[in-house]
């Protein structure tokens, strides 16, 4: 039984330090068993934030809540999905993992490799990965290849290695990636007691999309919840494969996670879609910026361009979304990754060269 419905049937509040990660939490849900070695940095449990700002944007009483996903211990939704890839993997008694990644990937598969006592190796698009990312791969002990091409050309070569040696390959083709992440939504509908009506998700290689549907679909099939939400999928219009029906070449977007021209779970997530009467749309580097700062500076919450995505979607679609709903936006990536994004891209005030006495400093706020 899941840990947090546990708790609430017995009356008891979580409390952090109870939360087992979530392999632990929602065992019974998950393709583990007592030979699994739990691999685990205690992810998941991640807060549902009341996104006040944002519903009055909406209007139409519509309320929109933020699963902040950034909270994960390396600071991305990916460490739902690595935590059952890696103890899957070790079980398997593979030494050995490997990734292509536009940064978030590789720092999960990094920390819980590492963990797991096993090398990773991460190829990176080189030059399009934010800062914070390529700190933490190197930081955890990854072994990392910056190569001379985009996203997708290293994972294509990312599935040739593990196809010829002996290394266990954590993208989201391995499936045991979408499991674990299928639990944000169990987490959803935990925290809500139902699905959303709308899930607003940014869509890259389409893995998370179609891990969420599928724990809503998990959670109703065992009358868990009652509804489904439609899964509206939002990509950056200079990386939107799955608007636009095609791949991308040469996809170009700020928010550099989303960077992916041919996504690799496209059939899974056009399914989500099809099914929940969901959509997909595409977002303008300007939007996702101007949701990234309200997000900021308007709730106080700092997430990655490409997070943003999902709030600058629902903000576009605003007139679709119907009076009363509730609205979940996914916030895959926490805002610290990407620290230059942020200094480029805010309206605050930052006065430089100050000298150090009260008066200059007073005389400076306008006192
Ligand atoms: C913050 O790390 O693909 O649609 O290599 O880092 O499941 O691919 C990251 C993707 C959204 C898109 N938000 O999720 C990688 C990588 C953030 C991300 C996505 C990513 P998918």
């Amino acid at each position: 039984m899941p840990l947090l419905s546990a708790l609430r049937r017995l009356g008891s509040k979580p409390v952090m330090q109870d939360w087992p990660g979530l392999i632990e939490a929602y065992r019974s849900w998950l393709p583990v068993s007592a030979a699994t070695p739990v691999i685990t940095l205690h992810e998941g449990a991640t807060p549902l934030i009341p996104a006040p700002v944002i519903s009055e944007r909406i209007g139409r009483g519509v309320r929109v809540f933020l699963k902040y996903d950034g909270l994960n211990p390396t600071g991305s939704f990916k460490d739902r999905g690595m935590t059952m890839a890696i103890s899957k993997a070790r079980e398997a008694g593979s030494e050995a993992v490997i990734c292509a990644s536009t940064g978030n990937t590789s720092a999960s598969a990094a920390a819980y490799a590492r963990r797991a006592g096993m090398r990773a190796f991460v190829l990176i698009p080189d030059g399009y990965v934010a800062q914070g990312k390529l700190a933490q791969a190197l930081l955890y002990g990854a072994e990392v290849l910056a190569v001379k091409g985009n996203f997708d050309r290293a994972l294509a070569i990312v599935r040739e290695v593990a196809d010829k040696y002996p290394i266990t390959l954590v993208n989201s083709l391995n499936p045991f990636r979408l499991q674990g992440q299928k639990t944000a939504a169990f987490e959803v509908v935990d925290a809500l007691g139902d699905a959303p009506n709308w899930l607003c998700i940014p869509v890259g290689n389409a893995g998370n999309i179609s891990a969420y549907w599928m724990g809503f679909g998990e959670y109703k099939a065992a009358g868990r919840c009652r509804s489904l939400p439609r899964m509206m999928g939002f990509q950056a219009a200079g990386a939107a494969p799955m608007v636009i029906g095609h791949t991308v070449e040469q996809p170009d977007t700020i928010a550099t996670a989303i960077r992916i021209g041919n996504p690799v779970n496209k059939e899974k997530a056009l399914k989500a879609q099809g099914e929940s009467q969901g959509a997909f749309m595409a977002v303008t580097d300007a939007e996702i910026i101007e949701a990234y700062k309200l997000l900021g500076s308007g709730e106080g919450i700092f997430c990655e361009p490409a997070s943003a995505a999902s709030v600058a979607g629902l903000i576009k679609r605003r007139e679709e979304v119907p009076f009363g709903a509730t609205v979940v936006c996914v916030l895959t990536g926490n805002g610290l990754k990407d620290p230059d994004t942020a200094i480029e891209n805010n309206d605050s005030k930052f006065h430089t060269g100050i000298e150090p006495d009260t008066a200059t400093v007073a005389q400076v706020l306008g006192f």
